[in-house]
C-alpha cells in the first residue's frame, strides 16, 4: 500500500514538474498553501506572513497570519520610560493612538488585551465596566482610547517580569480587523 502511494506522489512530480499547490486569495487569514511535498516545502505564495507552515515528506501546509493594522499605542502617556513597579496595586494605563487614518471608535474594547490579559473592570461589583475611556490624550485634535490593565493581573500571569522590556498590546475592529500596538517599559523594583 505504501509503496503505491510513493509511486503515485513520484508520478504526480513527474507529470507536473513540480508539486501541485493550491492557493485562493479569499482563504486569506486561513490555508495559503498546501500541496505534495515529495522534494520540499510545497511551493508557497510569497507576500504573506505565515503563522505556521507544517511539512512532512509526502506534503505541507502554510496558513496565513489575518491581515492586521499596527496601531501607536503609549503606555503611561506623558511619561517617559514607562516605569512600572512590579509591587503596584493599581492600573496601567495605555493609550491607544488616533490618527487621520485610525478611528480608535472602531475598536471593540472588549477584543483589547496585553499577552493575555483583558481591560481592567471598574466601577460597582454589581455593575461593572470594562476600563477604558474615548479622550484626546496628546491634543493633536484626533481621539484616542485610554485603556486601563489590572498590574497585578499582568504579573501573575508573567505578562510583567522583572525582564520585561516591552508589551504588545492587540485588538480587533468591529470588522474583526486585527490590529497590534507596542511600547517599552521600564521595571523598577
Ligand atoms: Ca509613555
Ligand atoms: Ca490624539
Amino acid at each position: 500500500m505504501k509503496k503505491r502511494f510513493i509511486f503515485f506522489v513520484m508520478a504526480i512530480v513527474v507529470l507536473f514538474g513540480v508539486p501541485p499547490c493550491a492557493y485562493d486569495a479569499a482563504l486569506e487569514g486561513k490555508v495559503a498553501a498546501w500541496g505534495w511535498n515529495f522534494f520540499g516545502q510545497c511551493n508557497v505564495p510569497g507576500g504573506n506572513d505565515f503563522v505556521a507552515i507544517a511539512g512532512s515528506w509526502y506534503n505541507s501546509l502554510a496558513l496565513v497570519c489575518p491581515p492586521y493594522i499596527t496601531v501607536t499605542i503609549d503606555i503611561k502617556p506623558g511619561g517617559d520610560p514607562n516605569s512600572i513597579n512590579l509591587g503596584d496595586h493599581g492600573l496601567l494605563p495605555v493609550a491607544i493612538l488616533g490618527t487621520p487614518e485610525f478611528d480608535v471608535t472602531t475598536i471593540n474594547p472588549e477584543t483589547i488585551d496585553i499577552g493575555g490579559v483583558f481591560l481592567a473592570e471598574r466601577g460597582s461589583q454589581k455593575a461593572p465596566k470594562i476600563a477604558y475611556s474615548l479622550e484626546d490624550v496628546d491634543g493633536d485634535g484626533y481621539i484616542d482610547m485610554m485603556t486601563f490593565f489590572d498590574v497585578q493581573e499582568l504579573v501573575s500571569i508573567g505578562t510583567l517580569t522583572g525582564g520585561t522590556t516591552e508589551l504588545l498590546l492587540s485588538a480587533a475592529l468591529d470588522d474583526d480587523t486585527q490590529i497590534e500596538g507596542s511600547d517599552s517599559v521600564n521595571i523598577v523594583h
